[in-house]
C-alpha cells in the first residue's frame, strides 16, 4: 500500500495577513493600525487556526463579519445621511440589478401581497393599497453603487419604524430580511431598519414606482450602500438567525454602510 504524503500548503502568512488587512474596512482597520496584523494575531480576532486555503477563505470572511460588527458598533441611529435639493436629482436615474433592462420584473399591482413574517406579533399580508393609507414622507438622498456610481433620486413612502410597529415586529431581534420579486434577497440590522430615514418606498420622484426601481416597493436606505436596497420587494421577516444576501453570500460585506 502506498501512503499518500499529507497535502502541503505553502502559506504565506504574511501575505494572507496583508490581504485580511486590506479587507477590513477602515474604522476596524484604524483599530488595529498601531499593532501589525500577523497570522496568529488573525487567528485570535477569528478564533480559528488558518493552515490551508480552505482556512484562508473561512479567515476573510470572518474578517468581513467582524467589519460587520465594527460598523454596527459604529453606527449612529440618530445621524442622517445627507439630503440634496430637487435640482440636484439625477437624470435619468440609472437602473441597475444582477440582469439587464430587458429583464426587468413585471409584478402585478392587483395581485400584489406583501408577506410578513419571524418575530412579528401580525402576520396578515399587506395589500398595496393598504400601505398607501399609512402616512407617507419623502425624501432626495444619494444612492451610492459599488460598480463605481453614484446618483441622486427621490423616493417616498411609509417610515419603515412606523411599519414595524404596526406589524408589532419584535425590535430587539437582530435582523430583517427580504425576498424579492426576482432571485434577490438581502437582510439589514435593527438599528438600521429603524434608522428615521429608512423608507418602505413606493414612489420614484413624485410617480409610482416604476418597474425599473422596483415596483411595487423598495426599501431605501441612505446610510447604506445601493445592493442593501432591495427592489420588488415580497417578504419581509425579522429573525435573530442570519439571512445573508444575494451579493453578501458571494463575499460583499454584509453591514454594507455607506
Ligand atoms: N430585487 C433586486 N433589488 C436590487 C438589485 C437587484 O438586482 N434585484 N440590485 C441592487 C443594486 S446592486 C443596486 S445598485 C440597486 C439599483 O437600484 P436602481 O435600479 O433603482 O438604481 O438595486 C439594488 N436592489
Ligand atoms: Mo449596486
Amino acid at each position: 500500500m502506498i501512503l499518500k504524503p499529507p497535502r502541503k500548503i505553502a502559506l504565506d502568512g504574511d501575505a494572507v495577513a496583508k490581504e485580511a488587512l486590506r479587507r477590513l474596512d477602515r474604522p476596524a482597520r484604524r483599530l488595529f493600525l498601531r499593532r501589525s496584523l500577523t497570522l496568529g494575531g488573525l487567528s485570535l480576532l477569528t478564533g480559528c487556526a488558518i493552515s490551508d486555503e480552505e482556512s484562508v477563505e473561512h479567515t476573510l470572511t470572518l474578517v468581513s463579519r467582524f467589519n460587520d460588527r465594527v460598523q454596527g458598533w459604529l453606527f449612529d441611529p440618530n445621524k442622517l445621511a445627507p439630503t440634496y435639493p430637487e435640482s440636484m436629482i439625477t437624470r435619468p436615474f440609472p437602473f441597475n440589478a444582477y440582469y439587464g433592462e430587458d429583464e426587468i420584473r413585471e409584478v402585478d399591482a392587483a395581485g400584489y401581497r406583501l408577506e410578513v413574517g419571524g418575530m412579528v406579533a401580525d402576520r396578515r399580508a399587506w395589500r398595496l393599497p393598504e400601505l398607501h393609507a399609512l402616512p407617507q414622507t419623502d425624501q432626495i438622498t444619494r444612492h451610492i453603487c459599488v460598480e463605481g456610481w453614484s446618483a441622486i433620486g427621490r423616493w417616498g413612502g411609509v417610515r419603515f419604524s412606523d411599519f414595524l410597529a404596526r406589524v408589532g415586529a419584535d425590535t430587539g431581534a437582530k435582523y430583517v430580511g427580504f425576498k424579492c420579486a426576482d432571485d434577490y434577497y438581502t437582510s439589514i440590522d435593527m438599528p438600521t431598519a429603524l434608522h428615521p430615514q429608512t423608507l418602505l418606498t413606493l414612489s420614484y420622484d413624485g410617480e409610482q414606482l416604476p418597474p425599473k426601481y422596483g415596483f411595487p416597493m423598495k426599501l431605501r436606505m441612505p446610510t447604506k450602500l445601493g445592493y442593501k436596497n432591495p427592489k420588488h420587494i415580497q417578504a419581509i421577516f425579522v429573525t435573530n438567525t442570519y439571512p445573508g444576501g444575494y451579493w453578501e453570500d458571494q463575499g460583499y460585506n454584509w453591514f454594507g454602510g455607506s
